[in-house]
């Protein structure tokens, strides 16, 4: 057997990612993506590219000082991913593993795998197991006004996509609906239509506007309350005939846990990052099979095409490409599936010029 490779260092990138258009929620505007490009060094040679997002310009000095520090932490390690895991998993005790210290986990974990699969010379997919094959794509976009929805309804079918994710959290029901109905109505049986009120909700609230949007035909009503109120989350589920969704805001594997024991949700769709990584979302993928629980994912296109290859039950990729504007390679959508490139690791690479460009010093 040959020796492990070890770990030489991290580096991290800083980077604002352009939007094709701002992008509006329940909760405020996204005008470009904060991410932090992560390359892990190791002393064969081999780089491994992954990226973690932060949401806030604001916090993106602190998410990239946090991947640094995490990476000083295994420094000379063997390139072991799931052994680098547990070893971080527990140095960080102490501290605690959640918001941007479990983000940068989930971030360095991508990029270690990807070193790993890379050294393998094949695609992360095949490292974890699982063939490659193409996934059901869903187009997801911010909030759009009622007079928006045609346009979005016409670049989507033209797209080839299968289904749309649209925002709701309007001031009142009436606009949800209306925009619903046009966007359902444009849509026609050839494309799913799943809705996401970005937590914004009182239970009560929700009770009331879910019940309506009972008879719209969604295939999901996503986060209608605060994400971490299981119980509420629970009650919301009994109540509609809608499958709740949420899944984007557990913090780890142990979240996912405690949220299907309490039957918070119908359906779950980790972040790859938020859930710890490759290593987090294979045990995530292990507890949606053994409850029988569909499975989609949140942003990270490119690592979710792998992922989503190696989850029984895989559901639906989530496809908002906020990192498109920064790379040299595609993973394009044939007939709205993607299939994870063949391309060694998870198949990221930068475009140089771009990521010169949208660098944040
Ligand atoms: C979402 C959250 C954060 C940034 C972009 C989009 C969203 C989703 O909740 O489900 O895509
Ligand atoms: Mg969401």
């Amino acid at each position: 057997m040959s020796a492990y490779d070890t770990i030489a260092s991290v580096r991290t990138t800083p980077v604002l990612a352009p939007l094709p258009r701002p992008l509006l929620n329940a909760s405020g505007r996204i005008e470009q993506f904060p991410l932090v490009l992560i390359d892990v060094q190791t002393a064969g040679g081999v780089t491994g590219r992954a990226y973690a997002d932060v949401y806030f310009p604001e916090l993106l000095p602190a998410m990239d000082a946090t991947i640094r520090g995490l990476g000083e932490m295994i420094q000379g390690q063997k390139l072991a991913p799931r052994d680098l895991h547990s070893f971080l998993l527990r140095r960080l005790r102490l501290l605690g593993t959640k918001a941007i210290v479990g983000s940068a986990l989930g971030g360095l974990d991508m990029a270690l795998w990807d070193a790993f699969a890379r050294s393998r010379n094949e695609p992360l997919v095949r490292t974890l197991g699982a063939a490659p094959r193409p996934l059901r794509a869903y187009y997801s976009v911010g909030l759009y006004r009622l007079d928006e929805v045609d346009a979005l309804v016409e670049e989507t079918l033209a797209q080839g996509y299968t289904g749309l994710k649209i925002k709701l959290g309007f001031p009142t029901l009436a606009e949800d609906l209306a925009v619903v109905r046009a966007a359902r109505r444009g849509l026609g049986d050839r494309c799913a239509l799943m809705v996401d009120y970005n937590q914004s909700l009182t239970v009560a609230e929700a009770l009331q506007r879910c019940k309506v949007l009972d008879d719209e035909g969604l295939a999901w009503i996503e986060e209608p309350i605060p994400a971490d109120d299981f119980r509420g989350c629970a009650e919301i589920a009994t109540a509609c005939r809608t499958p709740i969704q949420i899944g984007e805001n557990f913090q780890g594997p142990p979240d996912m846990a405690t949220a299907l024991a309490a039957r918070a949700t119908d359906y779950v769709m980790p972040d790859p990052q938020f859930i710890w990584g490759v290593s987090g979302w294979l045990e995530a993928a292990a507890m949606a099979h053994t409850a029988g629980v569909e499975m989609s994912s949140h942003l990270f296109v490119e690592a979710s095409s792998h992922l989503l290859c190696a989850t029984p039950t895989a559901h639906w990729l989530e496809h908002m490409d906020v990192a498109a504007g920064l790379r040299s390679e595609p993973y394009p959508l044939v007939d709205g599936m993607l299939t994870p490139p063949d391309r060694p690791g998870i198949g990221l690479e930068w475009d140089a010029a771009m990521v010169a460009r949208y660098r944040v010093t």
